[in-house]
């Protein structure tokens, strides 16, 4: 499949990796948005949240209990914002579903 994150994973594109098991792989964001920017994306390809199956609730469950832990390794411990960007209109740009975890400054809202 033409997938850029599915290449990622698969190491045919280099990447600062800060995480992977059988279930997810972590790395940081190219163009961060803020001091700590790191991606979090399933290693089964899902085209975007809105493709979501029934039967990945877990991996979700999975995904963000994975977030909580991986922000304190980061020292977010003053907050965080986690993104999930869905669709043309919700600015993917990358068709495999990913997080946004960004933290390490005061972040504003609402996002444009
Ligand atoms: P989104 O716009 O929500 O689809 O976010 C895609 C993000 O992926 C964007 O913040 C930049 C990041 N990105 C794109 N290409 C690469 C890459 O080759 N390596 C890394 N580390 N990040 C990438």
């Amino acid at each position: 499949m033409d997938c850029l994150f599915c290449k990622i994973i698969a190491g045919d594109i280099p990447s600062d990796c800060l995480y992977e098991d059988d279930k997810i792989f972590v790395f940081r964001d190219i163009d961060p948005q803020a001091p700590t920017h790191f991606l979090v994306i399933p290693k089964k390809h899902i085209d975007s949240l809105d493709a979501l199956e029934d039967e990945d609730g877990e991996l979700v469950g999975y995904i963000f209990k994975k977030i909580r832990d991986l922000a304190k390794q980061e020292n977010l411990s003053a907050g965080y914002r986690v993104v999930n960007n869905i669709g043309e209109d919700g600015g993917q740009s990358v068709k495999h579903m990913h997080f946004h975890v960004l933290g390490g400054r005061s972040l504003q809202w609402p996002p444009g």
